[in-house]
């Protein structure tokens, strides 16, 4: 590797004094070592914008940012980011609220960023930038004059070429992709999606090792499945799991448990919809297992989300008006964070997870909830095969998530599951996950950048 910093560059930095969470301790190490920083929005809000980066004291590592105008967060943010790309590369065209105002504000940011960016980078820095909010920024900082390595990692799933295309400006987002040198993708469907884009979007020519040529650039496309630290995990699950307050875990009761932003992507509604079938086939179990579902708001204010919470509520009340006894409720729905160590023990006391998005980038609860089990008697995985996660996990249970049947078997058969096979599936899912932790998607993804 070469020895300049490393420059992260993700729409907002990591908050407070000791930022925690899989990426910023992945990168947490390289970062101090090669005196690095990372960079990005402050989540304040400023009445003009500025041209300037500013430095954010009191971190680990060096940080710089800087901040959005109400306006550039409406239309840049909750705009083409969230209205636009968000719902578009996760299958929800129908969702897309396309203006014209809100791309020309995503390109007028992400020039702005790089304008602020040239002041402070070097030329031997290596850049790599997080997320869809800032796929154009190597062309604006290629424009403004830098000749640095730059690498860009998707958190979310890529596009087919003919989903992309109900983007406006979908060949540009092929330009602006062809200026990084290593373009990381979750998975592999998603980086075959990217290349197949650049080829009939962008008019791009593959090349050997999963190399585009794209006006005279070579950029590889690549995937690289993100990670968590799965030994710390594993760690902080068996110390919290006694700390649970009493009576979360009933001896005569099985625990089933759901983790996710409330977001239409996550497949809650299907999932509560599976688990009211479930039910409806199965009374013996009525009053034997019961549902935790913590899902914190997000975006709110945006209608998309305002409209899941609502039929969230709805059906998690309509399962519990049709079921609940005056000792047991059915499904116990929570719609505020929950703190990371508390999660952890969650995990661990659970008997099921159901992870089941309709369409996920990788999805870490999956494998914080694998890393948390005890090895001894663990619990059962429920999978979408539409999260990038399913590519690594084939030994979970895996469900379409839009097959309410399928997935009321699935909740069944894992309830029923014999524990040699728990333990089977379970130390499968294990090994990849210590193997492929977070350290080896980082050192991946650096190393290919060179
Ligand atoms: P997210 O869509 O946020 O991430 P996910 O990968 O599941 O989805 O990560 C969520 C994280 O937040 C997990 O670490 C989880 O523990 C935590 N979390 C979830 N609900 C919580 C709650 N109620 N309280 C506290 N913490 C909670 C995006 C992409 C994913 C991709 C990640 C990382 O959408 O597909 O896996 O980035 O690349």
């Amino acid at each position: 590797m070469s020895k300049g910093r490393l420059i992260c560059v993700s729409n907002r930095i990591p908050s407070g004094p000791n930022p925690s969470g899989g990426l910023v301790v992945a990168l947490h190490d390289t970062l101090l070592e090669t005196g690095g920083i990372w960079i990005g929005t402050s989540g304040k809000l400023a009445e003009t914008a500025g041209n300037a980066l500013h430095e954010v004291e009191g971190g680990p590592f060096r940080r710089m940012a800087f901040d959005l105008t109400e306006q550039e967060q409406e239309n840049y943010y909750f705009g083409f980011s969230n209205q636009v790309l968000w719902p578009l590369f996760h299958g929800r065209t129908d969702l897309m609220e396309i203006h014209a105002e809100y791309l020309s504000a995503y390109k007028d940011v992400n020039r702005r960023l790089a304008k602020m960016l040239i002041d402070v980078i070097e030329p031997d820095d290596r850049i790599w930038v997080h997320d869809y909010h800032l796929l154009p920024l190597a062309l604006y900082l290629r424009q403004a004059g830098a000749k640095n390595r730059i690498g860009f990692f998707l958190h979310t799933p890529f596009p087919t070429p003919l989903a992309l295309q109900a983007m406006p400006n979908a060949p540009e987002v092929c330009e602006w992709l062809s200026n990084y040198e290593v373009v990381g993708m979750q998975a592999e469907r998603d980086a075959r999606a990217c290349i197949a884009s650049m080829i009939e979007l962008g008019g791009g020519e593959e090349l050997a090792g999963g190399f585009v040529q794209l006006n005279n650039r070579q950029c590889r496309i690549a995937a690289f499945p993100v990670a968590i630290d799965a030994t710390e995990f594993r760690t902080l699950a068996e110390s919290e799991v006694d700390k649970l307050p009493r009576g979360i875990v009933k001896p005569e009761r099985r625990l089933m448990i759901g983790v996710d932003r409330l977001d239409y992507t996550k497949g809650v509604p299907q999932r509560f919809k599976a688990f009211g079938e479930f039910l409806e086939r199965h009374e013996e179990w009525h009053r034997h297992v019961s549902m935790l579902q913590i899902s914190p708001p997000t975006r709110e204010g945006v209608e998309a989300y305002d409209n899941i919470r609502e039929e969230t509520e709805l059906l998690s009340g309509q399962i519990n008006g049709r079921y609940a006894d005056i000792q047991w409720a059915p499904i116990r729905f929570i719609n505020r964070p929950v703190p990371r160590e508390t999660l952890a023990g969650l995990y661990r006391a659970s008997d099921v997870a159901l992870v089941t998005p309709l369409m996920d980038g990788m999805n870490l609860v999956a494998k914080e909830f694998i890393a948390a089990q005890d090895p001894a008697d663990p619990g059962v995985l429920i999978l979408s095969q539409f999260a990038g996660a399913a590519e690594q996990m084939p030994d979970a249970v895996i469900v379409n998530p839009h097959d309410t049947e399928q997935m009321a078997t699935a909740i069944m058969t894992s309830l029923a599951m014999p524990l040699v096979d728990r333990k089977r599936r379970h130390a499968a899912l294990m090994e990849t996950i210590v193997k492929k932790d977070v350290s080896w998607w980082s050192k991946g993804f650096r190393t290919a950048l060179g």
